[in-house]
This record gives C-alpha cells, structure tokens and sequence, in this order.
C-alpha cells in the first residue's frame, strides 16, 4: 500500500460528521413552502399583507419567520396602517404559519434538491455521522424529513439544532456552536453544508468548512469563504455546474468530493 493512499485512509477518519442547513439547501422551502404559508396565515386573521416573491426576497435578509415579521411591520408598513397590538399577535401569527407549512409539506409539494438524498445515503453507508442546524422551528424539519424520507430518518440525525434553541438565529454562529457541542466535535471533523450568505457567515462563524449549493434567492450573496459553490449537489444523470471552487473534475457530489474539499479547505 502506498503512502498516498495511507494518507487518504487516515484523513477519512479526520471528517466525522456533515452539518446540513434545511431551508434552501436540503430543499427550495422558501418560495412556495414558507412564503406561501406565510400568507395563508395572514389571510386566515384577516390581514390584508402578501409577501410576493420579490419581497420575500427581500426579507430573507432576516432569519426566522417571527423575527422576519417582526422586520416586515417595522420596516414595510406605514404606521397609520399597522394594527396596535400586532407584535403581540406574532407568535400566534407564527404558529398558524408553522400549521399552514407543516400541512402544505404533508401533501409532498416540496421534493428534496437534487442529490441530496442520495448524499445522505452514501454518508449513512459510510458511518459519517449526520446533524442539522437551521433557523426554522423544529415541527417544520421533522415534516420534511417525514414526507421526503419517511418517518425513520428523523433517526438519522443525530442532532436537530433548529429555531429558538438558541437565542441569535444566524448569521450568529450559535446554532453551529450548539450542533457540535452536542455531537462533542471539533469544528475541523465536520462540515457543513449551506445555501444563503446569513448560514455561510454562521457556519464560518463557527469555524466549519463550508460547501453552497445556491438557489435563486441566494445565486448573488457572497460565498467567498465557502469551500466550493455549486448550482446544486448534482446527481450521476444530471451534472452540477462549479460556480467557483475546484470539483476535481466531479460532476455531482459524493462523500469522496465532500472529503477532498474538505482537505482542500483545511491545508489552504
Ligand atoms: C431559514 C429561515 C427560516 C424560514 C422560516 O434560514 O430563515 O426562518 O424561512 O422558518 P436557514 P420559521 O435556511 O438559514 O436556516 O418560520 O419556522 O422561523
Ligand atoms: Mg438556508
């Protein structure tokens, strides 16, 4: 056996687990998953706001769904238009919005991101172990998971860091932070997995390699700590295109690619 391949064993064992963020990357939730509940809930009491997709977008800036309309009553609305007691009602408001997605994901609208469950498998196979971090409530990623791969791979994860858990939602580090604590690894056996510039700044924050699948909402953030950004994870019969970063001349991403760029990132 040569020293080459010896190294590539040993280092296997260096990354342990892979950090998956959910919205945008595990899945495209936001546009018509989120947003779309977002304003079934505003009709349902009766307020006449809508979020089209070109607003939504704007306040994607904020993360988390009650700190966002928060934003949105402070920041879109005249004051002579906004009811008096509504930063009250937000959490109620909020709740009615998790019931309205939860049950819009019960229907299987909203399919995982190409190459995603195949990642995931392979991962599985291989003994890497699994976490999610994200700014969403917790109900949200057990409906996605369930509806997208089945009721057991809530098991899978060995940790679901997600919503209130912690008190800064990212761009802070803190939802990272809280993951590895839990898994009781270092942030250089891990690496996560993001689509937007407020989860790259947060899993920076965290010190984490970084790989980006983008989407529409996210396509022009800027990614320049990311380890590779990529239009999508990819899959054998449909190829990902390098936005920037080194594939290795790959052509969807597998563990092994995971792996290189991870190394890649970790000697630069
Ligand atoms: C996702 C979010 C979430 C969802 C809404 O960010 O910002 O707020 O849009 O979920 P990330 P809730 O992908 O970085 O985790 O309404 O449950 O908060
Ligand atoms: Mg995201």
């Amino acid at each position: 056996m040569n020293t080459e391949t010896d190294n590539t064993k040993s280092r296997t064992t260096d990354l342990k687990a892979y950090i998956f963020d959910v919205d945008g990357t595990l899945s495209n939730t936001e546009r018509d998953g989120h947003r779309v509940a977002f304003n079934q809930a505003f009709e349902e009491y009766g307020l006449d706001w809508h979020w089209s997709v070109e607003t939504y977008g704007k306040l994607l800036a904020v993360t988390g769904g009650k700190e966002r309309m928060k934003y949105y009553v402070e920041h879109f609305l005249d004051k002579e238009n906004t009811p008096a007691d509504i930063e009250a009602k937000i959490p109620e408001l909020h709740a009615a919005k998790t019931r309205h997605y939860t049950e819009l994901l019960s229907t299987g609208a909203i399919p995982l991101r190409p190459g995603v469950e195949r990642l995931i498998q392979e991962a599985r196979q291989r003994g890497i172990r699994l976490a999610i971090a994200t700014t969403t409530t917790p109900a949200n990623v057990t409906a996605l998971l369930t509806h997208t791969l089945g009721a057991d791979s809530i098991d899978w994860f060995e940790v679901i860091a997600a919503g209130d858990i912690v008190p800064a939602k990212k761009p802070a580090p803190d939802i990272y932070d809280y993951a590895l604590q839990k898994m009781n690894l270092s942030a250089d056996e891990c690496i996560a997995f993001e689509d937007s510039e407020n989860g790259i700044k947060s899993s920076v924050g965290a010190k984490l390699n970084t790989i980006i699948t983008v989407n529409d909402y996210t396509e022009d953030h800027n990614f320049n700590d990311a380890s590779i950004v990529l239009d999508q994870m990819g899959e054998p019969e449909q190829p990902f295109s390098v936005i920037s970063g080194d594939a290795n001349n790959a052509s969807y991403l597998d563990c092994d690619l995971v792996l290189q760029l991870h190394q890649q990132s970790t000697t630069a």
